[in-house]
């Protein structure tokens, strides 16, 4: 024990001052027992006085302690375990001597883990969508043995309702929280309701876990197995609900999400590509500000006035096209193109329009090869194009989703060359052998403009977006278009008898791969687009069962996520087909990532438009739970996580992906909001990166 330091405490030194050597017990004990002898009877009486009341104090206090320990775990976020403790046995200390030993230290307002970080990882070349595995860059994860505790973020009650101006798309006011029909606003209620309302949120190693789950300290490795065979103690991986989540707080939740997000990426990221969370810093894909521009559309949608109006202040005084930096056409097209037209459609503002133009003009040499079937790297400020280094090849998905933002910019401008050359690459394709029944080969190359690696057919990763923008051309284009529709229709008759399965156990119906005939049961979480887009084109009336099979693989990508220990699914799940098998998914190790992926939230939006189930909404509400509970990182901002099946240690992998702010919030908002009119399916079609373009009047008749 060290001597207090302070002359403001009682000091009995009941050792011989002269003595510094204790060599042995007995001798310390007859030592002891001497000196105790020579005090006089005063002195000894006032020693065992205060001991006894030591001890009385003691026993009275425990309770006390206990009960302020339980309480403090419910109401104290702001300090950690340490500063718990000693808050806990101050007053204790205090009343036995009325004052403080020492100065306690100032309980810390802030995160205190500082993590240890690799080497910041430079200029990523790879997207997100490069194929499995794929951004399996450094994987940044903080150590250390603190476990701050936090607060949530505080709600911020601001109403948008009565201050927002209505965007230009709602010209019947459509934004509006509308709850039994009225415009509902949040009440401002007094600091101590706030304050009960929010959620005590601890960070584990960069994510944030609800303080009443995280009471326990983590599993032993032993208990961990013991956990790995044990049934999961919550089957249902249902995040505990609030008594009741109306439309109006869910949508303020997603609000938050997405103030929380915004706020990392302002303090940390701000006109950068993406925002690092964990090590509080920047990645640069194409130095083109892809999260600002990717969230511009969301903003307004959500009433963020404030945030877009700064945001809008950067693309006018900062974003310039004007720079020597290869980009990814398709990367660019869908974000920077597609964010910026869609902004310009919501706003009216012409800035948005211009910006879009000079982007579209300096994209076009990539067209300029002998097929016209277009390279994947385009120079936006030499005007030069290439492919990749090591082929030839483009992307099959990637040449073919491109086109909803070409044409739409034609149609603006009135200058016919963006859409012709998006028009004739969607040619190309239509009449090029290589299919099986519908199903499209994963590259293209563009000398010969034939498919290459033919016999491989997948709806994930490199073919996606192909039969996405099928289905979505053709809206967009009045349903005038049958090359568009036949190829579609035929697609999703091929995806039927040669991808569709169901798996042995639950049958749940997924889509699986096919490689050179052998079929693969893999699903990329890519691959849970297919349901809303099926479900779009049955509600423009193509075939029902194109809606019965949205129905079933939406079930599907639901248990991707619940069937999960975190509740967010991975990057690729591999189905059983044996009905002796006991579970329906298998995760392999490298395939436990989750990037903040939008693609079932995407999905269960246009469920939720075309059926008004309930569930769809309930699911989404559970995967934003999900993502606040092991994606969100105190100070700000949203990270990918390595390991979706590991609660304790999910990983976080230090990137906010733009498509989080620009799709995945974006949905998650308009599958709450009421009001179907916000971007009705029946005037916009979405681009595949979730920027909505308006679906093309009919010509005259
Ligand atoms: C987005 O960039 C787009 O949705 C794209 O079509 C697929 N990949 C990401 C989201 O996962």
């Amino acid at each position: 024990m060290y001597p207090p330091s302070r002359k403001d405490f009682i000091s009995l030194t009941l050792s011989d001052p002269h003595s510094h050597s204790y060599n042995n017990g007995k001798h310390r004990r007859q030592s002891c027992w001497r000196k105790w002898k020579q005090l006089s009877r005063l002195q000894r009486s006032l020693i065992l006085f205060l001991l006894a009341l030591l001890l009385i104090f003691g026993l009275l206090s425990y309770p006390g302690i206990t009960e302020q320990w339980r309480g403090l775990s419910d109401r104290e976020d702001w300090l950690d375990l340490n500063d718990r403790e000693l808050k806990t046995i101050l007053p204790v200390v205090k009343s036995l001597f009325g004052q403080a030993p020492g100065k306690a230290p100032a309980p810390v307002a802030g995160p205190h883990v500082q993590p240890a970080l690799g080497p910041a990882v430079g200029p990523e070349g790879v997207g997100p969508d490069m194929g499995p595995g794929a951004g399996l860059d450094v994987v940044m994860e903080p150590r250390g043995p603190n476990i701050p505790i936090l607060a949530k973020p505080p709600i911020k009650k601001k109403s948008f309702l009565n201050k927002r101006d209505p965007p230009n798309l709602q010209k019947d006011g459509n934004i509006s929280d509308t709850v039994g029909g009225e415009k509902q606003e949040v009440v401002q209620d007094g600091e101590g309701e706030e304050e009960d309302k929010e959620k005590k949120m601890i960070s584990w190693r960069g994510a944030m876990i609800e303080a009443d789950q995280a009471t326990e300290p983590p599993p032993s490795a032993n208990e961990k197995e013991a956990e790995a065979e044990a049934p999961p103690a919550n089957p249902d991986n249902t995040v505990p609900q609030e008594v009741s989540t109306g439309t109006a707080d869910r949508l303020e939740a997603v609000r938050d999400a997405f103030r929380h997000a915004w706020k990392g990426y302002k303090d940390y990221a701000w006109g950068h590509d993406e925002l690092k969370p964990i090590s509080k810093s920047f990645g640069e894909w194409f130095g083109l500000g892809l999260t600002l521009i990717d969230s511009l559309d969301t903003m307004w949608i959500m009433g963020l006035k404030e945030e877009f109006a700064e945001a809008k202040n950067w693309v006018e005084k900062e974003l310039t096209f004007n720079k020597n930096v290869d980009v990814n056409l398709f990367e660019t097209t869908i974000r920077v193109l597609g964010g910026l037209l869609s902004t310009y459609h919501l706003t009216g503002d012409q800035l948005f329009l211009e910006k879009a133009k000079d982007l579209g003009s300096r994209l076009m040499p990539a067209f300029k090869t002998p097929s016209k079937i277009p390279f994947s790297d385009v120079n936006i400020g030499k005007g030069t194009a290439h492919p990749p280094r090591w082929t030839s090849d483009s992307t099959l998905a990637e040449v073919t989703s491109i086109q909803l933002e070409f044409r739409e910019l034609s149609r603006l401008t009135q200058e016919p060359q963006y859409q012709e050359v998006v028009n004739e690459v969607m040619k190309l394709v239509h009449k090029l052998p290589g299919k099986q029944d519908g199903l499209v080969p994963m590259f293209i190359n563009t000398n010969s403009g034939q498919f290459t690696h033919k016999g491989v057919f997948t709806l994930g990763a490199r073919a996606d977006s192909y039969y996405e923008y099928l289905l979505k051309q053709w809206i967009q284009g009045g349903k005038t278009e049958d090359e568009l529709l036949e190829d579609y229709l035929q697609a999703i008759e091929g995806v039927k008898k040669h991808l569709v399965r169901q798996t042995g156990p639950s049958r749940l119906t997924f889509v699986g791969e096919l490689s050179h005939n052998r079929f693969n049961p893999k699903m990329d979480h890519l691959v849970c687009f297919l349901p809303g887009t099926l479900a779009l084109g049955a509600h423009n009336g193509l075939p029902g069962d194109h809606m019965d099979l949205a129905v079933e693989l939406t079930e599907t990508c639901h248990q991707m996520y619940k069937q999960m220990e975190t509740g967010l699914s991975p990057e690729i799940v591999h189905f059983n087909l044996q009905s002796s098998d006991s579970r329906d998914v298998n995760v392999k190790p490298a395939d436990r990532h989750n990037l903040l992926r939008p693609e079932t939230v995407e999905s269960l939006f246009y469920m939720y438009r075309f059926t008004k189930d309930n569930k769809y909404r309930d699911w989404g509400w559970d995967i934003l739970q999900s993502f606040n509970n092991y994606t969100k990182v105190p100070g700000g901002g949203y990270t990918s996580i390595n390991n979706v099946r590991d609660p304790v240690n999910p990983g976080p992998r230090d990137k906010m992906e733009s498509f989080f702010l620009g799709e995945t919030l974006k949905y998650l908002y308009l599958l709450f909001s009421d009001d179907m009119e916000l971007l009705s399916l029946d005037k916009y079609v979405f681009n595949t990166e979730a920027h909505p373009v308006p679906i093309w009047p009919s010509p005259p008749k």
